[in-house]
């Protein structure tokens, strides 16, 4: 989604189930508007958290005027990819879909023919596009999805990218730096909370946030030594804050153990999930 809009909203990492929320992006161009639901990953959820997000994943299917699937084709198929493409076909007769193989860029044109074959079986009445979200989103690809589209009235003023506040957005992208940085089970057990979001100036921006992790040997990784993990998590996030809100920012973040959130109703509430 961030490829389609040229912005960055949504949140990446290297980390599978990075999105955890479903997230709107608004694309406005010339001739249409469209709107792009960004959504978690169908998997095999393990905690509540999982759970919750696959339910919003499906939630989101069910109103869209177009599924758009998003296959790595610098990998075989994975069961995540397998269930998706499950729900897919059960949903087909109503909603059409088109797949975007990604991360064209990663492998050779045969590579990429073959991985083609492979994922076909995934979903063999479907189209299939090779793209790259690193080279960018051509728009006779968007054209494409255009017609599948309804007519009618513009919904957003066309400088508008998002219904999201940007201090949510700001959020994600602690939590996505965090999880850039941080490994094996810590990424996943990590939440982020807005404190204070102050606009002090259209240029400037005081931010707090505290930074949640499930126990308290998480708490010292997150950390580091002489607080150098923070710092780092830090200056990447602030630097993509400053970038996706013009804004110069200054951000403070603490870290607290909040003890297996990602099971516990209570928890996920206040977080936001
Ligand atoms: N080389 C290359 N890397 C990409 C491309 N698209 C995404 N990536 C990388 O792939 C990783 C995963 O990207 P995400 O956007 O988090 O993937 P996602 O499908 O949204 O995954 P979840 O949110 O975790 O379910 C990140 O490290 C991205 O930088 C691409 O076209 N080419
Ligand atoms: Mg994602």
């Amino acid at each position: 989604m961030n490829a389609i809009l040229q912005h960055n909203l949504a949140a990446v990492s290297s980390k599978p189930q990075t999105t955890r929320r479903v997230q709107p992006g608004i694309l406005t161009l010339p001739d249409a508007q469209l709107i792009f639901i960004d959504t978690p990953g169908i998997h095999q959820a393990i905690h509540k958290l999982g759970e919750k997000m696959n339910a919003a994943a499906k939630n989101a299917l069910e109103d869209a005027d177009l599924h758009l699937i998003v296959f790595d084709a610098s990998t075989n198929p994975t069961e995540e990819d397998q269930l998706l493409a499950k729900l897919v076909r059960e949903n087909e007769l109503s909603i059409p879909s088109a797949v975007l193989l990604n991360k064209a860029d990663l492998v050779s044109e045969a590579e990429l023919a073959d991985r083609q074959v492979q994922y076909k079986t995934l979903l063999p009445d479907t189209t299939y596009t090779p793209i790259s979200a690193v080279r960018g989103i051509d728009r006779d690809l968007i054209d494409q999805w255009i017609a599948f589209l309804p007519e009618g009235q513009m919904y957003y003023p066309e400088d508008q990218l998002t219904v999201d506040y940007e201090r949510d957005i700001a959020a994600e992208m602690i939590r996505s730096s965090a999880m850039e940085f941080l490994h094996q089970e810590v990424p996943h057990s990590i939440a982020v909370r807005i404190d204070e979001y102050k606009e002090r100036s259209e240029k400037l921006a005081y931010i707090e946030a505290t930074l949640f992790v499930e126990r308290e040997s998480q708490k010292g990784i997150v950390i580091g030594k002489k607080g150098q993990m923070l710092k780092k998590i830090g200056t990447a996030a602030r630097k993509e804050i400053e970038s996706m809100s013009g804004r110069k920012v200054y951000l403070k973040i603490r870290v607290k153990v909040l003890p297996g959130w990602r099971n516990d109703d209570k928890s996920l509430k206040q977080l936001g999930y």
